[in-house]
């Protein structure tokens, strides 16, 4: 029989990667999905099985963190293997906006979960991924962070999902349920949200050089994160489930480089060299060819409270799952303006 899997947050980006990873490993593979008044489904839509076929493999199911009777009854109709917890409200700025939702969904969806495996009685059969977050470090107390890094959250997602984090170990060591964190520091693909700082820029590089944006306003660009492929650590992911006993990994690259340096990389990749000017919010980015601004600081950006630095030191999932990063930065910027250019070619074909 084909192992099987109940992917939360199947729609967005480490949902669509593992989706696809999993039932390239012959997995049966089940999806939660929101119902939403337009469609949510593009990071999936090619995975898509009609379900009159025969040997169909992958399921998607409507259902919310926030309804634990709904949550109860997919794990009950589905009987997984594995349970992957990607949903949540992962959008740290947002979380600001929206704290009591994000700690309902980030936080007490985690709980209902766990809840529903033991009310079920399937603590035995069923290995729960839990997806934190480097967001975790927050104000960091050690530089590069690891397993053994006291947490520091600074927004509330990260206190909704340092809630999770300790939810997940105490049901492993109350209730013996194989349940891991994955400590993830930011991954980033072509399939990115598009208001994540990274994506956001990659699209806005490829826009102006084809003319189709004037300039790009970001935050902070003095922040610093480790910035992974998205692909890479979905792999990841399943790994920690494959391991002998329940554990806790931090998955990074071991680099950091700053938004400021992210940007550069963007736009040298559509043959255009920033050089910057002035300082703090009066900060600026021109084209050193052209002299035009293309970069402007919108204080909008800045958040009440900042994580300035990030680098992950991914030293045990090297060592116990064998798992190192493949792809760096540089390559990283690379796949993503070549998407973008590819969306922006094909958008142009259709005007
Ligand atoms: P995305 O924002 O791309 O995807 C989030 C998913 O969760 C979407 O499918 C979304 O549905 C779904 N979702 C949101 N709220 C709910 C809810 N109340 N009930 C059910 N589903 C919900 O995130 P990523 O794929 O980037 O991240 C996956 C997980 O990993 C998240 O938990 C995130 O916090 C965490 N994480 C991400 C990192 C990163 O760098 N990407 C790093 C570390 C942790 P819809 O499509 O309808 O909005
Ligand atoms: P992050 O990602 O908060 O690290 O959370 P994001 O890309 O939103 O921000 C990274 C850094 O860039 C700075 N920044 C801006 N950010 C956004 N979004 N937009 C801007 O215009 C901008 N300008 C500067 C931010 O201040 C920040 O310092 C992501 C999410 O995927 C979380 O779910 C996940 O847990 C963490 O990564 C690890």
């Amino acid at each position: 029989m084909p192992k099987v899997a109940l992917i939360t947050g199947i729609t967005g980006q480490d949902g669509a990667y593992l989706a696809e990873f999993l039932l390239n490993k012959g997995y049966t593979v089940h999806g939660i999905k929101r119902r939403s008044s337009s469609f949510n489904t593009a990071r999936i839509d090619h995975l898509y099985k009609d379900p009159h076929e025969r040997n169909v493999n992958f399921f998607m199911h409507y259902g919310d963190l926030t309804d634990s009777s709904n949550l109860i009854r997919i794990i009950q109709e589905t009987q997984p293997d594995e349970i992957y917890n990607l949903a949540a409200q992962s959008h740290v700025q947002v979380s600001f906006e929206t704290p009591e939702y994000t700690a309902n969904s980030d936080g007490l969806g985690t709980l209902r979960l766990l809840e529903a495996i033991r009310i079920l009685g399937l603590e035995k059969k069923t290995k729960f991924y839990q997806a934190s977050t480097s967001e975790l470090y927050g104000q960091v107390k050690e530089i590069p962070q690891k397993e053994t890094t006291p947490f520091y959250p600074r927004s509330p997602y990260a206190a909704a999902k340092l809630y999770a984090y300790w939810i997940t170990v105490n049901y492993r060591e109350a209730y013996k349920i194989f349940a891991c964190n994955g400590i993830l520091f930011n991954h980033e693909s072509p399939i990115r949200g598009e208001t994540f700082v990274t994506r956001k820029i990659t699209m806005a590089a490829t826009k102006i050089k084809h003319g189709l944006q004037e300039k790009l306003y970001l935050g902070n660009l003095d922040a610093k994160r480790d910035w992974g492929f998205a692909k890479d650590y979905v792999e990841a992911m399943w790994l920690i489930l494959q391991q002998e006993n329940p554990d806790d990994y931090v998955i990074a690259t071991g680099e950091t480089h700053s938004v400021r340096e992210f940007t550069e990389l963007a736009f040298k990749e559509v043959g255009i060299d920033i050089i910057w000017k002035g300082k703090g919010s009066e900060e600026y980015g021109i084209d050193s060819s052209t002299g035009k601004v293309l970069v402007e600081i919108d204080p909008r950006y800045y958040r009440p409270t900042e994580v300035e630095i990030l680098i992950g030191d991914p030293s045990k999932a090297k060592e116990k799952l064998g798992w190192k990063p493949k792809i760096k930065l540089e390559e990283l910027v690379k796949i993503m303006i070549k998407a973008d250019e590819k969306a922006v070619e094909q958008n142009h074909s259709f005007e």
